[in-house]
């Protein structure tokens, strides 16, 4: 309980968590059934390259998400490259800046230019009047990011891609799981790509899948995978080594069996979440839509500094010191970095949307390892936090804050008051 100002970890006070709450920590998987996998995988002698494992994995993505091909690949980056080659993009794609930086990065790695449009407040997701006022005669596609789970106003985009004959294409790298009516996320657009990098909620440690029911493009994208080889040695196209391996297919396999008890520890996880910090002056955890199936992945907040009395900076700061490691994704934008900062091409309208998000949303650990307990005591913190509010920030300014030990996100060592 943090009575004084003094009290707080990031002036010298005790540490909240000694063992850091983490956003992103990977769902463990269950042990016998993966190591079991693991067995099979050595028995067989097939490592990689097409084996049952990812054959598997396919199948049983394939019918999760209800669509016709699954297309598994090492990671979401080259789930990314790789549908944006088999679908033939050229010129300009239609992009938000408020995503992980791979979304631009994957586009550009290839030679596509990625164009940034504005974001809708409710939903973090790509706004449709942006989107349109980004289309150039050179944009082939409008790829939208299911941010923290919220599927992107699909009809809208769907309406704007088929008036101006563009290719529809998604980023669900977050929304494994979710749905919109009774369709997955995964079954939208001309195809979608996931990451099942080990921070997401299903997860094959690096891992990531190409989703469509366009067989063209499913042929291109497991041609292009390997290389463009088909038989022994007849090379079909362009290609890549983008396979995933046996291993990384086992623990996805593994990973989907514990979905359903993850999705629901994460929605109610949420909902102690919104208990807790919805009644906080100038505090706001982002909900899209209560029609949406989501999988609650992420706990988005949004911080007004002049409500809350800190801004969303100097709460991260007070809660990472004390052991909360809480992020501020995806600051400072795509747009904000190299190398499309200040580049017309890439950032042709204003995003005051974007840019206003970027600023005030943080996002506070959950998962399976952060339980009820946990959320109270960080719900107590930001309590405390916004009743010192001004005392707190004066410090934060004057003296050098305190770090938690176990924070990786700054090279300075807890101060001497701490470590007293
Ligand atoms: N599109 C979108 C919208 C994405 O979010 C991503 C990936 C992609 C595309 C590209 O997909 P991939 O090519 O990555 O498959 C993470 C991930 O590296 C990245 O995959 C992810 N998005 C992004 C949102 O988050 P960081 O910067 O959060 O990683 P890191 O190392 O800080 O890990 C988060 C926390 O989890 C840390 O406190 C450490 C902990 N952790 C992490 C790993 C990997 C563990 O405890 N164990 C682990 O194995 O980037």
């Amino acid at each position: 309980m943090k009575r004084h100002v003094k009290d707080f970890a990031v002036l010298g006070g005790s540490l909240e968590f000694q063992t850091p709450l983490i956003v992103g920590r990977p769902g463990v998987l269950r042990r016998d059934s993966f190591l079991k996998r693991v067995e099979a995988i050595l028995d067989s002698g097939h490592l990689t390259n097409g084996g049952p494992m990812v054959c598997e994995f396919e199948q049983r993505l394939a019918e999760f998400l209800g669509v016709r091909h699954v297309v598994a690949v090492c990671n979401g980056t080259a789930a990314l490259q790789v549908m944006a080659v088999a679908c033939q993009l050229t010129g300009e794609v239609i992009v938000p800046s408020m995503t992980f930086i791979a979304t631009a990065h994957a586009l550009q790695w290839i030679g596509l230019t990625p164009v940034f449009a504005d974001i809708d407040q409710r939903t973090h997701t790509l706004d449709p009047k942006s989107v349109q006022r980004c289309i150039t005669d050179r944009t082939s596609a409008i790829l939208g990011v299911h941010l923290w789970g919220n599927p992107c106003a699909i009809d809208d985009l769907q309406q704007i891609a088929e008036q101006h004959k563009l290719s529809l294409l998604f980023d669900a790298s977050h929304a494994f799981g979710c749905s919109v009516g009774t369709r997955s996320v995964g079954s939208f657009g001309d195809a979608e790509a996931f990451s099942f990098h080990a921070t997401k909620i299903m997860h094959s440690a690096e891992g990531g899948a190409i989703v469509t029911n366009n067989d063209d493009i499913a042929e291109r994208c497991r041609l292009m995978r390997n290389f463009g080889i088909t038989g022994l040695t007849r090379i079909e196209s362009i290609g890549i080594n983008a396979k995933m391996s046996e291993l990384s297919a086992a623990a996805g396999l593994t990973s989907l069996e514990s979905l359903a008890d993850v999705i629901n520890h994460n929605k109610h996880n949420l909902c102690e979440y919104r208990l807790q910090i919805d009644s906080i002056n100038g505090l706001r955890v982002a909900i899209p839509s209560e029609d949406q199936q989501l999988n609650c992945q992420y706990v988005v907040v949004c911080v007004d500094e002049a409500q809350f009395g800190l801004s969303r900076d100097e709460l991260l700061q007070v809660l990472r010191a004390e052991g909360v490691f809480a992020r501020a994704y995806f600051a400072p934008g795509c747009h904000n970095s190299p190398p499309y900062a200040g580049v017309s091409v890439n950032c042709p309208v204003l995003l005051p949307v974007t840019n206003q998000l970027l600023d005030e949303v943080i996002q506070l650990p959950t998962g399976s390892s952060v339980k009820t307990a946990d959320i109270h005591a960080v719900a107590m913190l930001i309590r405390a936090a916004q009743k010192h509010a001004t005392i707190l920030s004066e410090h934060l300014y004057q003296t050098e804050p305190c770090w938690h030990p176990a924070d990786p996100a700054t090279p300075m060592p807890v101060t001497k008051a701490n470590a007293a």
